[in-house]
């Protein structure tokens, strides 16, 4: 079924302005008329509008702003990411799903994504706020050629590869905070998660899970983090006035594919420090007070540095320089800390 409402959707954009006869798609579907009609009304419900015509035909009149397979595909520039696409309505977690592609032996650059997760996750058994329709909540499967020692550099270089395809895709100026958070206007916009399965020592795979808030109102978010969040449609109306509807999830997708692509190639050349170098351009943490938490240890410092392995380095005000490889980082003046 997906396969026929893609060859149908592609037929009709290549006619354009023109309609393309029930007939004809039935004989290049090798499917019965009524076939094609089904499949034309369960695109119109998922919010194509397509005009039909009892004696010319279908036509294309408008794409929604949808995730599906061939959407994102199409004009898709890339080799590995990206080259096998999984799309849902609903999943419990993206990231749980691409886990479970993995398990079963797909292929490195496997996406996944949904509408809307039940059950998002964040960090640290944290939950992720995944409203219907709003966002982009996607998780990538990727067979890194590298050490456990770069899986940090993973999750830097997954932040670069957004806040660049930001950048390209939408004209948006973004800031990392260490290691994964992307910003806007001091706030959340995109949270990253990485997750890691490992065989005798090795990285057997990662899963990159990706959630980017993206056509949310201020008071679709809940409460509890209305103030610490954004989204791309709040910021563009705020900042650029802007109408978030100008833009499509599905071209966002394609340009996060796109620089995931690049820099993924990147680390698996060995390349680590280019990407710890184009992370710093962006980064919202360095050169400022930060408070750091790590189970029952908490310390204020100036966050001077990453190191190659992407570990944040921390003086603190009686000269001790540390190392963060993980925790909770607050930095002063952004999402709240006073
Ligand atoms: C993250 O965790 O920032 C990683 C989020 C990763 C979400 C993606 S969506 C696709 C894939 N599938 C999944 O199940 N997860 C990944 P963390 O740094 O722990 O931040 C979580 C905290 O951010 C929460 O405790 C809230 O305070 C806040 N939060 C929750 N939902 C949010 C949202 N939509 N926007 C901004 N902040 C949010």
């Amino acid at each position: 079924m997906v396969k026929v409402k893609e060859i149908i959707i592609k037929k009709l954009k290549e006619s354009k302005h023109d309609y393309v006869s029930g007939e004809e798609l039935s004989s290049i579907l090798g499917v019965s008329r009524t076939a094609v009609w089904k499949c034309i009304n369960e695109l119109k419900k998922e919010g194509y509008v397509i005009d039909s015509s009892s004696k010319k035909g279908y036509k294309l009149c408008y794409v929604p702003d949808i995730i599906n397979p061939w959407e994102i595909k199409e004009g898709l520039d890339t080799n590995i990411i990206g080259k096998d696409i999984h799309c849902f309505f609903e999943v419990d977690s993206t990231n749980n799903h691409a886990k479970t592609l993995a398990q079963d032996g797909c292929d490195d650059g496997t996406v996944v994504l949904a509408e809307r997760q039940t059950r998002g996750r964040g960090r640290l058994g944290r939950s992720w706020d995944s409203m219907d329709r709003k966002g982009i909540w996607m998780s990538v499967v990727l067979r890194p050629a590298v050490g456990l020692e770069d899986v940090q550099i993973i999750t830097l270089a997954a932040s670069v590869a957004v806040v660049s395809a930001l950048k390209k895709e939408m004209d948006i100026d973004a800031g990392i905070k260490w290691p994964n958070d992307i910003i806007l206007g001091g706030k959340k916009v995109c949270g990253i998660l990485t997750e890691m399965s490992m065989e005798m020592e090795r990285i057997n795979f990662l899963v990159l899970g990706i959630g980017m808030n993206f056509s949310h109102e201020k008071s679709d978010f809940p409460e509890e983090i209305r103030d610490r969040a954004t989204s791309l449609g709040i910021y563009l109306k705020e900042k650029k006035g802007l109408d978030i509807s100008e833009f499509r999830r599905s071209h966002l997708v394609k340009a996060i594919l796109s620089e995931l692509e690049r820099v993924y190639d990147i680390i698996n050349k060995g390349k680590a420090g280019v990407i710890i170098e184009e992370w710093k351009k962006y980064s919202v943490t360095l050169g400022k007070e930060v408070l750091i938490k790590y189970r029952e240890d908490q310390y204020t410092g100036i966050a001077e540095d990453i190191d190659q392995n992407g570990r944040l380095i921390v003086k603190q005000g009686d000269g001790t320089v540390r190392e963060v490889l993980s925790g909770e980082v607050s930095v002063r003046g952004l999402l709240g800390y006073t």
